[in-house]
């Protein structure tokens, strides 16, 4: 089948023609999930971190409707202060490119274009999932349905804790996408170290989880998720997260707000609930989750 041209970082592609790890980074956290100007600083920061540890850093994108894995300084920048870049899913990718737009890629799409081109392992915050009242309004993030049938392996905290954590679980099994703890058998509530739900699996190194996405690659197409939990001295106060999160769902009714805006609407309600508070845990979450995505990259 022929496929659409993704344009690689010539350091990228040599990168993976040689063998060397390489780390996929996504841009929806970039454009929607965090305030400026961090979001500018944390996207140089983490291809600092991914360097450090001896990868190549990818973040991927939508420039001028060419998906791209491992976009320039200048392009991160354009995609960091953008007004209106438009939060990219899979299905977002094919519209978005005839019409030569700029966008961000969420953990679905970036997990898809950077399969596609060799990259083995991406990092990000918190994968998307079921929502709360999925029961009415069916919403469920396409990112388990695109980790079901992409390999690569998703170093994340666990999934966005505004969500149905314990119903995204059974979904993820359903489409056989294996889900390890880092050193816990705990699954990760993103903002909190514990989401209230144990897993199966747990690796206690970087090599570990490579010799589960080596054995993985062999056996079938899934993504493997590695749940990397933030310490719980830097967790947030679990109790001001079940008060904040009810209100956030509360003020989601209020206002009307649905489909793909709801989960960056969640996220700036904890920012300004929390004082600041949300942000630099997911900024300290998304450090750590780069850190282990290189190791493990360079481990494989
Ligand atoms: N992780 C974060 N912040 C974010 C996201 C992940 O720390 O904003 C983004 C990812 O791009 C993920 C998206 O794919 O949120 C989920 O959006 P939705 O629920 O609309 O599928
Ligand atoms: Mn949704």
């Amino acid at each position: 089948m022929a496929r659409a041209a993704i344009r690689l970082r010539p350091e990228v592609a040599e990168a993976l023609a040689s063998g060397q790890p390489v780390v996929a980074l996504e841009s929806t956290l970039i454009a929607h999930g965090l305030p400026r100007p961090e979001n500018l600083s944390l996207a140089h920061e983490l291809e600092a971190i991914v360097r450090a540890e001896g990868g190549v850093p990818a973040t991927v994108g939508m420039v001028r409707g060419e998906p791209v894995v491992g976009l320039g300084d200048a392009e991160i920048e354009r995609i960091a202060r953008g007004t209106d870049v438009p939060k990219l899913s899979v299905r977002d990718l094919a519209p978005a490119a005839a019409c030569a737009s700029d966008g961000a890629t969420t953990v679905a799409s970036t997990a898809l274009l950077a399969s596609r081109v060799g990259v083995r392992v991406f990092a990000t915050g918190g994968l998307g999932g079921v929502h709360r009242e999925a029961h009415e309004t069916y919403d469920e993030s396409a990112d388990l349905a695109t980790l079901g049938h992409t390999p690569i392996g998703v170093v994340c905290a666990g999934v966005k804790s505004i969500l149905d954590v314990g119903a995204t679980l059974e979904r993820l099994e359903t489409l056989s996408v294996t889900v390890l703890g880092y050193r816990t058998r705990r699954f990760p509530g993103f903002y909190l170290s514990d989401s209230g739900f144990a897993v199966d699996w747990c690796v206690d190194s970087p090599g570990e989880a490579a010799s589960v996405l080596n054995a993985q690659r062999r056996l079938h197409d899934a993504a493997v998720v590695i749940g990397n939990p933030v310490p719980p001295e830097a967790q947030l106060d679990p109790e001001l997260h079940r008060r904040v999160l009810e209100a956030g769902l509360a003020a989601v009714r209020a206002q009307g707000i649905a489909g793909k805006a709801i989960t960056p609407f969640l996220l700036d309600f904890f920012r300004a609930a929390t004082g600041g508070a949300s942000v630099r845990v997911n900024l300290g979450l998304v450090r750590a989750n780069a850190r282990l995505a290189a190791q493990i990259a360079r481990a494989l």
